[in-house]
């Protein structure tokens, strides 16, 4: 076990972050014996100094959490659900005052249900009723939201919700229960139905480490918006994002033993769980001879955590190397994991992350307010570094992520159609 300590002497994140990274870099580039045709001493200070100052400007400017509005949607719809008129919307049950969720047995299998929540019969779970639930069971947890065929992650969040088999036993469900398959709101047109699924093992209990599915209401600290898929979204920790099911407004408890998602339908591993992977933030397409590169990325946390970082330099004139479909045998360079932040920022009131707050945030120590671990499952972790400079010419710029048993990117599981995993590659050019 590989994972970060929590750094608690980081206070003021990116000014000690940088400082330190910085001294440590000093002998790396010191080393680097420029020689003839290299930068003058005083120069190369000069111009190495800018470098660490663009790269700690680069650090500050990085934001953990993602504002709601600006995550990258992925959504289907015609309307979008969160679009129809004030009074549809109501009639539709996608406000707050009449949302309605039914839990139902499937009428094409034998569960057996005793109490089922049904809109007919006025006992579907009301959003009331989902607050009664929160005041005892509410949990919040950071997760990143990333599509499968999406190459980077779509935002971050700290989502807020009810654990779903809350729900789930309040409709007294009995035998023959092996799945559970939830519906979105779609303009009650068949085609247009978005569906996800789990078995009801993973509904029920959570694996070790792994916050529980939750019934969302909040993201950063306030509603869930109708562009995010309010007012209640299935949000399940460790699954790509089709599964995390928006405008949610029927679970249904079935006996079939199959999945029941629309991604199947698009040649989609809808079993995966998310994978570790390393993207810039900062895209250098230019650079001085001799002079370091400062990069920045994110890192996203898949199942088996982030270790490392890895950035890689490679001349365009020189042949990749051969049998080596991964670059694994490539002179890769350490970057660095950033600590976890003090304003996780993305609109989250300063004091919703703390000592004794409530609900309890999963992986954050309730007496501190801070991570317990660092970095987290299913979150993102940013990382920084200065590539030592490099002579003129054109090159690729390569970041890779590895994880907590040391493997690294896009192994262990490199099949496009279970999550984008593909190393990035980006140009560079350095000048004289
Ligand atoms: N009802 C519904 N839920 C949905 C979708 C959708 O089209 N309809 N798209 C899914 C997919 S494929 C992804 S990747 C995520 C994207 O979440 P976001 O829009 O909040 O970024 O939502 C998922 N939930
Ligand atoms: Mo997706």
């Amino acid at each position: 076990m590989s994972r970060q300590p929590f750094f608690d002497e980081h206070r003021e994140v990116s000014r000690r972050y940088f400082l330190r990274q910085s001294m440590e870099l000093g002998g790396g580039v010191g080393a680097l014996g420029l020689g003839a045709g290299g930068l003058q001493a005083a120069e190369e200070s000069e111009a190495v100094a800018k470098a660490r100052a663009a790269l700690d400007a680069q650090i500050k400017g990085l934001e953990y959490l993602t504002e709601p509005d600006k995550f990258v949607p992925v959504e289907r719809g015609n309307p979008l659900p969160y679009k129809l008129p004030p009074e549809k919307l109501k009639s539709a049950g996608m406000t707050r005052e009449s949302w309605r969720l039914e839990v139902l047995p499937d009428p094409g299998s034998n569960s057996q249900v005793e109490r089922p929540l049904r809109v007919a019969d006025g006992t579907a779970l009301t959003f009331d009723a989902l607050m009664k639930l929160a005041e005892k069971h509410s949990v919040r947890f950071l997760k990143t939201m990333t599509c499968n065929n999406i190459a980077a992650p779509l935002g971050t969040g700290l989502w807020e919700g009810v654990p779903l088999r809350e729900v789930i036993w309040m409709a007294k469900p009995t035998s023959n229960v092996r799945r559970v398959w939830f519906y979105g709101y779609h303009n009650e047109d068949p085609k247009q139905e978005f569906r996800g699924s789990l078995s009801v093992g993973r509904v029920l209990e959570d694996p070790p480490d792994t916050p529980p599915v939750i019934l969302c209401y909040k993201l950063n600290g306030d509603w869930i918006s109708g562009n995010r898929g309010g007012p209640v979204r299935m949000v399940i920790p460790e699954s790509y994002g089709f599964k995390n099911i928006k405008w949610l407004t029927k679970v249904f408890l079935t006996n079939r033993f199959n999945a029941n998602d629309t991604y199947e339908r698009g040649n989609n591993d809808i079993d995966s769980w998310m994978k570790s992977i390393a993207r810039f933030i900062s895209k250098p397409r230019r650079g001085s001879a001799g002079v370091p590169i400062p990069l920045t990325g994110l890192a996203q946390v898949g199942i088996n955590g982030v270790s490392k970082v890895q950035a890689w330099l490679h001349p365009k004139d020189k042949p990749l190397p051969n049998g080596d479909p991964y670059f694994q045998k490539a002179p890769w360079q350490d970057m660095k994991l950033l600590p976890p932040p003090m304003d996780f920022g993305g609109g989250l009131p300063k004091d919703a992350i703390g000592p004794g707050v409530s609900p309890p945030v999963h992986g954050f120590d309730p007496k501190t307010g801070r991570p317990t671990s660092w970095p987290q499952a299913y979150s993102l972790v940013h990382w920084a570094g200065l590539l030592p400079g490099v002579a003129a010419g054109r090159y690729e710029l390569r970041c890779r992520a590895i994880n907590n048993r040391g493997v690294a990117q896009p192994l262990p599981r490199p099949f496009r159609k279970s999550g984008a995993s593909d190393i990035e590659r980006v140009s560079l050019t350095v000048r004289d």
